[in-house]
C-alpha cells in the first residue's frame, strides 16, 4: 500500500452534501441544484473536505441517476474546485441496477460500490452478488476507482470474495467506507467498528460515517482508530440535539476541527488522488 508520511498523518474527509433520501422541501439547505451543488463543495474544499460523494436531483429536486445530468455535474464540479469526484452508484433504493451500472459512463473519478445487500429503514437497499460484481468490473474496465460501502459486518466477507475472484481495483490501493447506524445495518458505536476495521483485507485504508446521531460518536471513534472521515447532509441533519444543520460546511469544519485535534489535519485534494488511487481526470 502506497501510504506516504503526508498521508500517514492526515485524515481523508469525505463530503456526502445531498444523499437520496431528504427532501428539499422539509430541508432547504439541502443542494439539490447544479449551482447549489458546486457552491457547496467549494465551501467544502475550504473547509478540509478532498473528496465529494455525489447524488444528483432533478428539476423537481427528486433523486435521479441521469447520466447526461450527471456528467455536467463531473465536468462543473472539477471546474470549480480541486476535489476528487465520487458519484454514488447506490443511488436511491428504487434505482434499477442497469441505471446505478450506467453512472459509469459519466466517468467520474471515483464511485461507491456497496458490498451486499442490507434493510434501509422500512426500505431494502439491494446489492446482490452478480450485481456487485459486474460493478466491481466495469470500474475495472473504465478506470474509476471504487470505494468499497460497507453498511454490516457481512459486506467485509464479501470484500475478501470480490478482491480474491476480479483482483484489485484501478490504482491498487482499496479504500472502504463505513457506513454506521443505518436502522437495519451495523450500530455505530466504538465496539462494532473496531470488529469491522478487523476484518479488513491487508492495507485497505478506511473512512467512517455515522448516520443520524451516531456521527459524531463514530467520527471520535474513527479518529482514535487511525481511520479516516465521512460527513455531510446525506448522513445527517442534525448539528447537535434539536439545532439543524444549517450546511455541508459546517459538519466539514467540525470533522476538520476534530482531525487536526488527533494531529492528524486534513489531507490536501491533491494528497488524496494519490492516497486513493486516482490518477488523474479522464
Ligand atoms: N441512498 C442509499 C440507498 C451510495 O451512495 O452508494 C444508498 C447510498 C449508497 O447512498
Ligand atoms: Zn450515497
Amino acid at each position: 500500500m502506497k501510504i506516504n508520511s503526508a498521508t500517514a498523518n492526515s485524515t481523508l474527509i469525505t463530503v456526502a452534501p445531498t444523499g437520496a433520501e431528504a427532501d428539499k422541501s422539509a430541508v432547504p439547505a439541502l443542494p439539490v441544484t447544479l449551482d447549489e451543488l458546486v457552491t457547496t463543495a467549494k465551501e467544502c474544499q475550504a473547509a478540509g473536505a478532498a473528496v465529494i460523494h455525489v447524488h444528483i436531483r432533478d428539476a423537481r429536486a427528486r433523486p435521479t441517476l441521469d447520466v447526461a445530468r450527471l456528467t455536467d455535474t463531473v465536468t462543473a464540479l472539477r471546474e470549480g474546485t480541486s476535489l476528487t469526484v465520487q458519484l454514488s452508484t447506490g443511488g436511491a433504493v428504487t434505482d434499477s441496477f442497469a441505471s446505478r451500472l450506467a453512472v459509469l459512463d459519466a466517468a467520474p473519478d471515483a464511485c461507491s460500490l456497496t458490498c451486499g445487500t442490507v434493510n434501509f429503514g422500512d426500505e431494502v437497499f439491494s446489492n446482490p452478488w452478480p450485481f456487485i460484481r459486474d460493478l466491481y468490473a466495469r470500474t475495472q474496465e473504465l478506470g474509476v476507482v471504487p470505494e468499497f460501502e460497507l453498511f454490516d459486518i457481512g459486506h467485509v466477507a464479501t470484500l475478501h470474495r470480490l478482491l480474491g475472484e476480479l483482483g484489485p481495483p484501478h490504482g491498487g490501493h482499496v479504500h472502504c467506507d463505513l457506513v454506521m447506524g443505518v436502522p437495519g445495518g451495523m450500530p455505530g458505536d466504538t465496539a462494532t467498528l473496531a470488529a469491522a476495521v478487523s476484518a479488513l483485507p491487508d492495507g485497505a485504508t478506511w473512512s467512517a460515517t455515522g448516520i443520524g446521531r451516531t456521527s459524531v460518536p463514530v467520527m471520535l471513534a474513527a479518529l482514535s482508530a487511525g481511520g479516516h472521515l465521512r460527513v455531510g447532509m446525506e448522513d445527517t441533519l442534525s448539528y447537535a440535539r434539536g439545532r439543524p444543520v444549517t450546511g455541508n460546511a459546517e459538519l466539514v469544519e467540525r470533522a476538520a476541527a476534530l482531525a487536526a485535534l488527533a494531529q492528524r489535519p486534513p489531507m490536501r485534494p491533491e494528497q488524496a488522488r494519490e492516497f486513493l488511487g486516482v490518477s488523474g481526470r479522464h
